[in-house]
């Protein structure tokens, strides 16, 4: 495994450095740079026309930038234990039953493992009310997202090389990079078509079946017709998703950040429903 310095945070710990890896170069498809501005008054317009953008200097006063780093996490919140997506190879394992398998991680091994360079063969994630709450009060809330009906927000940590494949979520999104750095591909709900998502009664109706990290033109052929995006998230930025926006994800050094998943009022009565069909048939998706 090759390092490469410039990946992570401005202030490293000598430790995460351990976790870079290269930049691979991207896939050989159309996809334009994601605009960054500076806190633009509201992300209305964004929303819809079903734009991403990353926003530039909205966590300036959140202390859990550049802090959270594994070995942070590992000295703050080992004791938490939470749900996990098994990854063999990097890569998320599906279940015909259920979706994505999970399993049962303790916050502390998990980050031990980060630190020390071994695999963690898997990719945490927990909902944020999990965490030590002098910790929780290291994070701030976005104005764009503040107070609105059914906010969930989860803290996403993962090894440098674990990828989060092609998938669409119903609620708006903002996602905090706090420490290390995380490539996103993007493409609007109308790309649908040319991103081959898994059948509807499958578990997993809302993946795409592309690896995007080794697309396959010709099970996919309409994939180089989708039109879509992609930024590298460091340390400070807040990417915004737009409801159903598909995203896929790299890590391409160990990365901690935080999301706010909110649904938009149109999309509340699915979101409601699309809840309780999960719970109904146990996908854990
Ligand atoms: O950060 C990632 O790896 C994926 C995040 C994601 O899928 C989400 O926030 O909906």
């Amino acid at each position: 495994m090759t390092r490469h310095l410039p990946l992570v945070g401005m202030n490293p710990d000598p430790a995460e450095l351990e976790e870079a890896i290269t930049a691979p170069p991207l896939p050989l498809l159309p996809l334009r740079p994601v605009r960054r501005l500076p806190q633009p008054p509201d992300l209305g317009l964004f929303a819809k026309a079903g734009l991403p953008l990353v926003i530039e200097g909205a966590l300036r006063d959140w202390p859990a930038v550049e802090q959270w780093t594994p070995s942070y996490l590992l000295e703050h919140a080992a004791d938490v234990t939470t749900q996990a997506y098994v990854l063999p190879g990097g890569h998320v394992r599906l279940n015909d039953a259920t979706g994505f398998e999970l399993k049962t991680v303790r916050l502390g091994d998990y980050a031990a493992k980060i630190i020390a360079g071994e695999p963690t063969e898997s990719y945490l994630r927990a909902p944020i009310g999990l965490l030590p709450s002098a910790l929780q009060r290291e994070l701030g809330e976005p104005r764009y997202c503040r107070g609105r009906l059914r906010l969930k927000k989860n803290l996403w940590f993962s090894a440098a090389g674990s990828v989060t494949q092609l998938h669409f979520d119903l609620p708006h999104n903002l996602i905090a990079q706090l420490s290390g750095t995380k490539r996103f591909i993007l493409y609007p709900a109308r790309e649908r078509r040319n991103l081959y998502p898994f059948p509807i009664r499958s578990s997993v109706p809302h993946l795409s079946q592309v690896d995007l990290t080794a697309p396959d033109f010709r099970r996919f052929p309409r994939l180089p017709l989708a039109q879509g995006f992609h930024c590298e998230l460091q340390a400070g930025d807040l990417l915004f998703m737009p409801s159903r926006m598909w995203h896929f994800a790299h890590s391409l050094s160990a990365s901690v950040g935080v999301n706010f998943w909110w649904p938009p009022a149109w999309v509340m009565p699915l979101s409601i429903a699309s809840d309780a069909y999960k719970r109904l048939r146990g996908l854990n998706i």
